[in-house]
């Protein structure tokens, strides 16, 4: 099939991208590389010296003998262009990764919620217009986010995308609907994720597009069997305090000899997928769409939940690394519990890679082997989310429990 990977040279986009070509897929990378922009306002850098697009898709030619396209296209911004790239490409099927991802990121100020709503919602939006305005059938998977149910579960397992209500009828028995369940957004950037469901929702309903969401925990790990072909594939690995994701922190800070920077309590507790089961999952999306007329096909990609404190001791016991807890930059519940469904992938025949010492060891491997590259003053997360917070009052740190195993605060 034919396939735009839009986000295509991202920390999920680009693994995926060659994944799908390897199995004979025609991919085109599109991309406006504003990933790698916002790296440098940040002054930080992928820890794996990561190639340019150009030298990416050449050695991948090389290696497999297969061909990636690539287009350098604004989704948010270029209209026009992307309605001329679904024109003149025809794709089967679009994979959007195409959003600015971090939380942290998203909340510094006014400036970067703004520039996070207006890339995110405008992308997706962009792209629902354009498929309707072009006439043509193509299946959208979108990847969005675990956090858009919020963390909290209330005791049940979250189900994939829909809750089953009765709602109290004064005048007889209840009535029985189909909701979407109900959001719980804990940052703009997971904000901007419920508002790409609505869109979803609507223009599955108006014009019978045919889009799969995908609600991904948060991804760890750095390679995939395509990557590892030639060291100009290597995938990202973002550690610095904006856009480094818990594990792949810990896993890094664990091999520069950083103490592991648990949030608060450490009581969050998260859903995780390995990168290779991103790759996966995306595939087996696309090769089972939803019929014209469908619902939004929501499908839950996560593998495993885990607390924070537990990853942060597991990863210490595997590497002695010391464990630091300190004061929460964020506004997040401290303590949660997190039952999710993974029924659809489990029913494609999917065998979900798990947290595995070999590959957290594979992981921490990488980065002893780009160590010279962190720079250590960009591991704290600096992003502060409550006015409160920028006052000095932490959250969460405060709640640490008197006997917490904490070997350091800091
Ligand atoms: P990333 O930032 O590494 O990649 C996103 C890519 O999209 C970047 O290459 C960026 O340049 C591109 N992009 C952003 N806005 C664009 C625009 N307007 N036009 C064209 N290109 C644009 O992020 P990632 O970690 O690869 O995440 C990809 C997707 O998966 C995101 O939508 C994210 O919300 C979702 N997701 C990621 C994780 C995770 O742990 N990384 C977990 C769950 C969901
Ligand atoms: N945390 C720490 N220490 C750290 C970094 C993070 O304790 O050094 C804590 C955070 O406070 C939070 C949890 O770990 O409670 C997860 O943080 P994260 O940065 O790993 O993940 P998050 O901000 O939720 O975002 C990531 C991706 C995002 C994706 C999301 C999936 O950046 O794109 O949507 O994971 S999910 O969390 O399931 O919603």
């Amino acid at each position: 099939m034919k396939v735009l990977v839009l986000g295509g040279d991202g920390f999920c986009g680009w693994p995926t991208a060659l994944h799908l070509s390897d199995r004979g897929d025609e991919v085109v990378v599109v991309d406006n590389l504003s990933r790698r922009a916002i790296d440098q306002e940040l002054g930080a850098e992928s820890l794996t010296p990561i190639a340019t697009v150009s030298d990416r898709l050449t050695a991948w030619h090389e290696v497999t003998g297969k061909e990636i396209r690539f287009r350098n296209v604004d989704l948010a911004q270029d209209y026009a262009g992307l309605l001329a790239l679904l024109e003149s490409e025809r794709p089967d099927a679009v994979v959007h990764f195409a959003e600015q991802r971090s939380a942290p990121y998203s909340m510094k100020d006014s400036g970067h919620k703004r520039y996070t709503v207006d890339n995110n919602v405008n992308a997706t939006h962009n792209l629902l217009a354009a498929i309707v305005e072009s006439g043509l059938d193509i299946h959208v998977v979108h990847l969005g986010t675990m956090g858009v149910y919020g963390y909290g579960t209330a005791g049940m397992e979250i189900p994939e995308g829909y809750l089953d209500i009765l709602i109290p009828h004064p005048d007889g028995d209840p009535v029985a609907q189909e909701i979407l369940y109900p959001t719980h957004p804990g940052s703009v950037y997971h904000m901007t994720k419920t508002l790409d469901q609505l869109l979803f929702a609507y223009y599955v309903k108006n014009d019978r597009l045919r889009v799969t969401d995908l609600h991904q925990g948060i991804v760890w790990g750095t390679n995939t069997p395509e990557t590892k072909r030639d060291d100009r594939l290597v995938n990202r690995f973002d550690y610095d305090g904006d856009y480094g994701t818990v594990l792949n922190r810990f896993l890094m800070q664990a091999a520069v000899g950083y103490p592991l920077t648990i949030h608060g309590t450490g009581g969050q507790t998260r859903a995780f997928i390995h990168i290779v089961d991103t790759t996966k999952c995306v595939a087996m999306a696309l090769d089972n769409p939803p019929v014209p007329g469908d619902r939004v096909k929501i499908i839950n990609q996560q593998a495993e939940t885990l607390r924070v404190r537990d990853l942060a001791h597991k990863v210490a016991e595997l590497t002695g690394a010391e464990v630091a807890y300190v004061p929460d930059p964020r506004k997040e519940d401290q303590e949660n519990d997190l039952l999710v469904s993974h029924a659809t992938f489990l029913s494609y025949g999917w065998q979900p890679i798990t947290l595995d010492t070999g590959l957290m060891m594979e992981v921490t491997e990488i980065a002893r082997r780009y160590g010279d590259r962190c720079d250590l003053s960009k591991i704290p997360a600096r992003s502060l989310w409550t006015k409160e917070q920028r006052a000095g009052v932490p959250a969460g740190y405060e709640d640490v429990p008197e006997g917490a195993p904490a070997t350091v605060r800091v």
